[in-house]
């Protein structure tokens, strides 16, 4: 993969799908074959919970998953667990404020290396950005039930208040995103929208990540127009 900047991750993250086996009704390579062929800008996989698969199993399905994104120049992301993501020379890795410290990931992995982190506050996006993340995961903005840990429900107010501060990292909303409250998230002033339940337990899987697409250019468009 090539260098990431803040621009073309700014592209990454118009669509960006999560997910592990536990979040599929199929498949797994089935859903992120069928999410591809949508228009997803990016994947992680997020293998966890108690259905959750471990060792070579897991090492397994997240090469063949990662392969799949390889041939479609769809950036794969590990969650979590940075001995995978170095393993696999993943594109990145997403951590939680709960996971080891984005400053110590950062140097694990490298300069060239995509680092997302998880905030919930203004201090923990700052803090995050001073410990070299490249995006922030801000959430739960939706109630969410793919997540047992999440946190409280923080409604679009939090993007509005990072942009208000001056924060132009790129950043993603995500908990509980759906096609018909996906637009207020983008207002707000995010990048892009994150998404597992809605795509992934999806009955038409592309057709699904097709109309987010839509509904993301569709709010690019009018703030173009907006603006001229
Ligand atoms: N945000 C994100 C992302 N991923 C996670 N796994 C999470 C929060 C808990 F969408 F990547 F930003
Ligand atoms: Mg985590």
């Amino acid at each position: 993969m090539t260098q990431y900047n803040s621009t073309n991750l700014s592209e990454s993250l118009k669509v960006y799908f999560i997910m592990g086996s536990m979040n599929c009704r199929k498949s797994p390579e089935e859903v992120l074959s069928e999410a591809i062929a949508g228009g997803i800008t990016m994947f992680q996989f997020r293998e966890k919970g108690p259905d959750a698969l471990t060792g070579d199993a897991q090492f397994e399905l997240a090469r063949r998953l990662q392969q799949i994104c390889r041939l479609n120049s769809v950036p794969f992301i590990v969650n979590d667990d940075i001995d995978l993501a170095i393993a696999l020379d993943a594109d990145g890795i997403h951590v939680g404020q709960d996971d080891e410290p984005a400053r110590s990931i950062r140097q694990q992995i490298g300069e060239k290396k995509i680092v997302g982190v998880s905030a919930h506050t203004l201090e923990e996006a700052q803090q995050a950005m001073a410990d070299g993340a490249d995006y922030l995961g801000i959430g739960p903005i939706y109630p969410t039930t793919s997540k047992d840990d999440a946190k409280e429900v923080q409604g679009t107010k939090i993007i509005e208040e990072l942009r208000d501060h001056g924060l132009t990292i790129p950043l993603v909303g995500i908990g509980g995103i759906t096609l018909t409250n996906a637009t207020p998230v983008l207002t707000a002033g995010a990048d892009g929208i994150s998404v597992i339940s809605a795509i992934a337990a999806a009955d038409d899987i592309s057709g699904t990540v097709k109309d987010f697409v839509r509904v993301v250019r569709g709010h690019i468009l009018e703030l173009r127009r907006l603006k001229a």
